[in-house]
C-alpha cells in the first residue's frame, strides 16, 4: 500500500512570492468510498470497527496428516499482524515418508492417506504423511475463531446541554474507542494497531483526567490519524471540546517557506474525504484554521501577518480546546485556548484569500479529531480526552 497519497497541490507553493511562498495548502486526496456503516448509532456506542480480515491468513490449511496439531490455520484474525498467520505448514514432513499411517487413527490428525513420497524426504508432496512420528503432547485448543462482539463500553453523560461525551476510560488500552469510526491512511478500514504507521487507539499512558485517553500516531507527511463521528442531521453549530496534549508544539511556530498547516479537530462534509472540510490546528505557524472544498477555496486563517505567531499550544501540555462552527446566518469559526478565544473568523474578510459568504455550509456531517500534518514535519503523537459535543458552549470542566 502506497503511503502516500497524491495531492490536490505540492506542499508549498511558490506561485506567490509576495506571500513567501505560504499560499498553498493542501487538500487531501482522500479515498472516495461513502462509508455508511455507523451512522447515528455511534453515539450509543454500538458500532465499533472490527479488525480487517488479514489478508496474509489465508493460508494454513494444508499440511493434513501430520500428527502435529493443526497449525492455528489461516486465522486471519485479529488486526493485520503481517505474515506471522500466513505462513504455509510444511505438509507431509514426517522424516520417514513411510505415510504408513501407522498411528493412524488414533490422533484426530493422523493416519490421512499417506500416499506420499517414498523415502525422499525432501518430496514437496508428502501429503498426509501421517502417523509415523511419536505422539505428541495433545495441542492447545485451536484458538476461538468465531468473532466475537465487544461489548461496547457505556459512556458518561454528557455534561450540560451536550450530546456526547467520551472520557476515553471505557475499552481497553490498544483498541480503538467503540464509540468512533476511524480514517487511517484515507480509509475508513485501514488497520488501526500499536506499532502501525499511523493509528488511533485507547492509552494508558497519557491521561487528562482518569486512566486513559486517545493516541493519535502519525509517521509520514499527510497521513491522517483519526477518529471520526457522524453528527445528527440538520445541526448548524457545533462546539467540539478537547483536551488536547501534542508531543510537538502547535501554533507559535515560526512560520518558514515551508510551514503549511496541520489538522486536529474539524467538520467534513461526507465522510471517508478528506477533499471538503474544515479544520483547526496549525495554521502556517499560528493556531487557526485550514478548510478545502467549494468555496473554501484552501484558504487559512488568520492572516498573513499574524503568521507563525502565539499564542500556541507547548509540547508536551495538555490544553484545553474548545472549537465552535456556528453557521446560523453568519459563518463563523472560533478557537479557545484554555479558556481564551485564540481565532475568531467571523466573515470571509477573515481567510486569507477569498471564500465563499457560506463556507461552513454543507460540513455538519462530520467531527474528527487526531493528526494530519500537511507540514514537513508530519511526524507527531496527539493524545485527546474528554471530548464533548454540543451546540451551545462547554468550558473547560
Ligand atoms: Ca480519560
Amino acid at each position: 500500500m502506497s503511503v502516500f497519497r497524491s495531492f490536490r497541490c505540492p506542499l508549498v507553493s511558490i506561485a506567490a512570492p509576495l506571500l513567501g511562498g505560504l499560499l498553498c495548502a493542501c487538500g487531501a486526496a482522500g479515498g472516495s468510498d461513502d462509508d455508511e456503516s455507523g451512522g447515528l448509532s455511534a453515539y450509543s456506542g454500538a458500532q465499533p470497527n472490527l479488525p480487517a480480515p488479514n489478508p496474509l491468513g489465508a493460508a494454513g490449511a494444508a499440511g493434513s496428516g501430520s500428527n502435529t496439531p493443526p497449525a492455528p490455520s489461516g486465522s486471519g484474525s485479529a488486526v493485520n499482524e503481517g505474515a506471522q498467520n500466513g505462513q504455509l505448514p510444511v505438509a507431509g514432513n514426517n522424516s520417514s515418508n513411510s505415510g504408513s499411517g501407522s498411528n493412524g487413527g488414533s490422533s484426530p490428525n493422523a493416519g490421512a492417506g499417506g500416499t506420499a513420497s517414498t523415502g525422499n524426504p525432501t518430496a514437496p508432496s508428502g501429503a498426509a504423511g501421517a502417523g509415523m512420528s511419536p505422539p505428541q503432547t495433545p495441542p492447545d485448543p485451536p484458538p476461538q475463531t468465531t468473532p466475537s462482539t465487544p461489548v461496547p463500553p457505556t459512556l458518561p453523560t454528557p455534561p450540560g446541554e451536550a450530546f456526547f461525551f467520551d472520557d476515553f476510560e471505557g475499552g481497553a488500552a490498544g483498541t480503538q474507542p467503540a464509540a468512533w469510526e476511524r480514517w487511517i491512511n484515507y480509509t475508513t478500514v485501514a488497520g488501526n494497531a500499536l506499532g502501525n504507521p499511523q493509528f488511533a487507539l485507547l492509552d494508558t499512558a497519557e491521561a487528562f483526567r482518569g486512566n486513559q485517553s486517545v493516541h493519535f500516531h502519525t509517521e509520514g507527511a499527510t497521513q491522517p490519524a483519526m477518529l471520526t463521528m457522524r453528527l445528527p442531521t440538520g445541526m448548524n453549530r457545533i462546539h467540539i471540546r478537547a483536551f488536547v496534549m501534542s508531543r510537538i508544539a502547535v501554533g507559535g511556530v515560526a512560520a518558514d517557506s515551508v510551514s503549511n498547516h496541520e489538522s486536529l479537530i474539524g467538520l467534513r462534509a461526507t465522510s471517508n474525504d478528506g477533499n471538503d472540510e474544515i479544520r483547526f490546528g496549525g495554521a502556517k505557524g499560528a493556531l487557526g484554521f485550514n478548510m478545502v472544498g467549494p468555496g473554501r477555496n484552501d484558504a487559512v486563517a488568520p492572516l498573513q501577518n499574524l503568521w507563525g505567531s502565539a499564542p500556541g499550544m507547548a509540547a508536551g501540555s495538555w490544553h484545553c480546546v474548545e472549537i465552535a462552527f456556528i453557521n446560523d446566518g453568519t459563518a463563523r469559526a472560533t478557537a479557545t485556548l484554555d479558556g481564551t478565544v485564540v481565532r475568531d473568523v467571523t466573515s470571509p474578510a477573515g481567510w486569507h484569500i477569498p471564500v465563499s459568504q457560506t463556507w461552513l455550509n454543507g460540513l455538519y456531517n462530520e467531527v474528527f479529531l487526531g493528526w494530519q500534518s500537511f507540514s514537513p514535519q508530519p511526524a507527531n503523537d496527539v493524545w485527546m480526552d474528554d471530548v464533548v459535543l454540543s451546540a451551545q458552549p462547554i468550558g473547560c470542566n
